[in-house]
């Protein structure tokens, strides 16, 4: 049901923005001005909404969550937020009469990207499920100043730019001046009984004020708004007048920077957790202003913290926000009065946490002395839950140097974040059925061994309203021809598409709306990049953060075979095709900078020769981010998944693909795995070793060479490294490809190669066959279902939150 508003209140209500913000009328007014306008008068009806929402909310008295993440990748809004609203028409009508087109505003907002990849992207699908299911949520961020940077390429090298996303974003920003909060930092603490009850003091810290700003979230045709709540830090003495007068200007702004600076600039690293002091300031701030507002409103609402529990789920989403579990301990303890026990109690009933990753180097430490010197309250507290556990474990596991070891907290003088997490919350899951087994199993497998029972599994999922409906349109139009419009709600009815699996009539729609959605990307990369991309080629794509272990090396490797049989026989009969990829490096993260390099040189080497340009085309495309994905994943036939197999957590770009349409190629790695189980082996390509022969393999020592050695395609793939593309050669990559050593390939791509080149030719085999090829497509478009962000929901609400739908 579309929110109910007039034309003519549509009109009137963008004329008073442009008019009050901007002093212009419709005819004067420029894009920007129009957006900005067009996106205040959404707002409002959030507001509205968020205002009935609250009032039901009251009345009701619900449990709900709380989402705690360092990132939320939202992207663009005022396309979402009017599609969910069911106004996108009725906003359509009213600007056209003045001859604006809508999606042309559209184009004017900057994308929110307050993430880095998957994570950041997986909780603003969440958000948007939560709402659209009725679920009382609420979402808890930072305002970064600047989102993930902007990537430049320059001369095939990756540049970054800082991404001021403010002042077009900020429309979006509701700010709350009146639940300013403040969170410490530094000194040092003192602890006294009076009267038998602790009374801590604190000495000589830092005082930083928490503002938050609300970013309203509708739900598609529902009546429930989520808040994602963000906190700006500021100084409370913003200026020092003393200084200022005695001509220290410098000096003057200091302090006030010192604390400003905490919300400047989201980290742009997902692979490394490197133990920044402001990295580390940056979580405190989250989750101690967060969590003094979860517990001031359920005093408000409730008057006795000890029913927090009943009232409260405190989600963190990996282990960022983890310093939630001290920071509530301490207020329940130190504000509240409670014991110890009773404390860890609520605490243990409130937190539950998604693990996201398990690659040793991302998994997050911080040093005792930084903890220490920062936050000292908190170093207490972490230090006696882990001598409280401690003394359970030496109880279970009697002189056992392992298990405590593997157990502790604390290990090489580092908090250990995961442990923790596991340790205090009732609830720890992965993101896929493989990541989760791999947790209980490998990773965490002490702790599975003592709490069995905290250990889960949801697999994740995306809002397939943007991801389809909104950014497919003719998918989704077909779609509703066929099966009714019933998916939109309820992605399960997807199912019902399979029936037309031999309908040839529906197989060709499916093939031209490719064919038109391949044309409107091709339109848009030439006005974006001035790059010319055929159409009628196949697009293969590989868009996603860039790391060692997805392999983007590894679909190079294949690339480059092309390449030389190209060069040798320039008749070879091949399927043209167009090689995509996107991706950010982690701005130090030099060999993944290379990647980068040698993708956009061979770009530069193809475009010199037209005529392997013709059979094999590859472009990089600069700045991916949540708005070029909207672009490129509806038009995109291949999906290219091939991480090493029980390297990458779930992946969630797989079901964006899967669902509009295009095959997987990939490895059995994280939801990899169900996609196949879904669509079965004939419509999927699956290559390359599985997690346990990786395991194997690695164990008995990998020997790159071995497989060099055996393999002539290797051997001339290396030489063309070495001679170059476009003039530049590639020693690194070749080293890192041959030899093990400090930079040497632990992803072992080379052992993969042969099976994908295997399976690529399978593929290619199927491919030449439009019909059978599309009714593969239209298999996988059914059977996407379960990848539906709201089943994940669904079953966190369920099994892990346990909350009720608001009536
Ligand atoms: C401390 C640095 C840091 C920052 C971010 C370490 C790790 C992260 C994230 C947890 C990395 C991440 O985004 N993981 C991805 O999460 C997705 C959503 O669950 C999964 O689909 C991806 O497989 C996983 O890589």
């Amino acid at each position: 049901m579309a929110y109910a508003i007039s034309s003519k209140e549509i009109k009137r209500n963008i004329e008073e923005k442009l008019n009050r913000y901007f002093g212009v009328s419709f005819k004067d007014a420029s894009k920007d001005q129009l957006y900005k306008a067009v996106s205040m008068t959404v707002v409002d009806i959030l507001l509205e909404e968020k205002r009935q929402f609250n009032i039901k909310m009251k009345e009701q008295k619900l449990k709900r969550v709380y989402y705690l993440c360092m990132e939320f990748l939202v992207g663009r809004s005022l396309k979402n937020n009017l599609y969910n609203l069911g106004l996108v028409e009725d906003y359509r009508k009213v600007l056209a009469n003045y001859d604006i087109n809508l999606e042309d505003l559209y184009e004017m907002e900057p994308d929110a990207g307050l993430g880095n990849g998957g994570l950041g992207r997986l909780a603003a699908c969440f958000m948007d499920s939560l709402a659209t299911l009725n679920y009382p949520a609420m979402g808890f961020s930072l305002r970064y100043d600047y989102g993930l940077f902007k990537q430049k390429i320059v001369d095939g090298w990756q540049t970054e730019m800082p991404d001021i996303w403010l002042p077009g974003g900020e429309v979006w920003l509701v700010p709350r001046s009146d639940r300013v909060l403040k969170v410490r930092f530094g000194g040092w603490v003192t602890e006294n009984f009076e009267d038998g009850k602790l009374k801590v003091e604190y000495h000589d810290d830092t005082v930083v004020e928490a503002m938050p700003y609300d970013f309203l979230i509708s739900g598609a045709d529902s009546s429930t708004v989520t808040t994602l709540r963000l906190w700006q830090s500021r100084s409370i003495s913003t200026f020092d007048m003393k200084s200022f007068s005695q001509g220290d200007y410098a000096k003057a702004m200091a302090k006030a920077s010192e604390a400003e600076v905490i919300t400047k600039v989201l980290y742009p690293s997902d692979d490394h957790s490197q133990g920044k002091t402001l990295r580390l300031k940056q979580q405190y701030f989250l989750v101690s202003a967060s969590i003094q507002n979860i517990v001031n409103d359920h005093i408000k609402r409730y008057g006795d913290i000890r029913t927090l529990p009943d009232k409260a789920a405190i989600h963190i989403n990996d282990t960022h926000p983890a310093l939630c579990i001290p920071e509530l301990m301490r207020i329940l303890m130190d504000d509240h009065g409670l014991g110890w026990d009773e404390a860890w109690e609520i605490v243990n009933k409130t937190v539950a946490y998604t693990n996201h990753t398990v690659m040793a180097e991302a998994l997050e430490t911080w040093h005792l002395d930084l903890v220490l010197r920062t936050l000292p309250r908190i170093y207490q507290i972490l230090q006696e839950i882990n001598k409280r556990f401690m003394e359970q474990v030496w109880k279970k596991y009697p002189n056992n140097w392992d298990k405590a070891a593997s157990l502790s907290l604390i290990m090489d003088n580092h908090f250990r974040m995961a442990n923790l997490s596991i340790l205090a919350g009732h609830s720890v899951n992965g993101v896929s059925n493989l990541h989760s087994e791999i947790i209980k199993k490998d990773t965490f497998k002490d702790f599975y061994e003592i709490m069995p029972e905290k250990f889960t599994n949801v697999t994740n999922g995306i809002t397939h309203r943007r991801w389809v409906y909104q950014s497919n349109p003719r998918l989704a139009a077909l779609l509703d021809e066929t099966i009714g419009h019933d998916w939109y709600k309820d992605a399960s009815c997807l199912k019902q598409f399979r029936k037309y699996e031999n309908d040839n009539q529906v197989l060709e729609r499916l093939l031209s709306l490719k064919e038109e959605n391949k044309v409107d990307l091709s339109n848009w990369l030439k006005k974006k990049q001035n790059v010319d991309i055929d159409p009628k080629t196949r697009f293969d794509t590989q868009v996603k953060r860039l790391h060692a272990y997805k392999r983007q090396l590894l679909n190079v490797l294949k690339i480059i075979e092309l390449y030389n049989i190209l060069v040798e026989n320039p008749n070879y009969d091949m399927t043209p095709q167009t090689y995509i990829f996107g991706a950010k490096a982690a701005p130090g993260y030099y060999h993944a900078k290379e990647v980068i390099e040698l993708i956009n040189y061979i770009s530069k080497d193809i475009s010199m020769h037209p005529e392997i340009k013709k059979k094999l085309n590859v472009v990089f495309i600069e700045d991916y981010c949540v708005t070029s994905a909207e672009k490129l994943i509806p038009a995109s036939e291949i999906s290219e998944q091939i991480s090493l197999a029980g390297k990458e957590a779930s992946g969630t770009s797989n079901m964006k693909f899967m669902i509009n349409g295009a095959l997987t190629f990939g490895t059995l790695d994280g939801a990899n795995v169900e996609i196949c189980d879904a669509v079965g082996r004939d419509n999927i390509y699956i290559f390359g070793m599985t997690a346990k022969e990786v395991n194997n393999l690695w164990r008995s020592g990998y020997n790159s060479l071995q497989f060099y050695n055996q393999s002539s395609s290797l051997m001339k793939i290396i030489d063309r490294l070495k001679k170059g593309f476009a003039g530049k050669n590639f020693d690194n990559i070749v080293n890192y490809l041959l030899y093990l050593g400090p930079v040497a390939d632990q992803y072992m791509c080379f052992a993969d190669f042969e099976n994908y080149i295997h399976v690529y030719h399978m593929m290619d085999n199927d491919y030449r066959n439009p019909k059978e090829f599309a009714r593969k497509s239209l298999i996988n478009i059914s059977e996407a279902g379960i990848f539906a962000g709201d089943r994940s929901i669904e079953e966190y609400a369920k099994n892990i939150w346990h909350l009720e739908k608001i009536k």
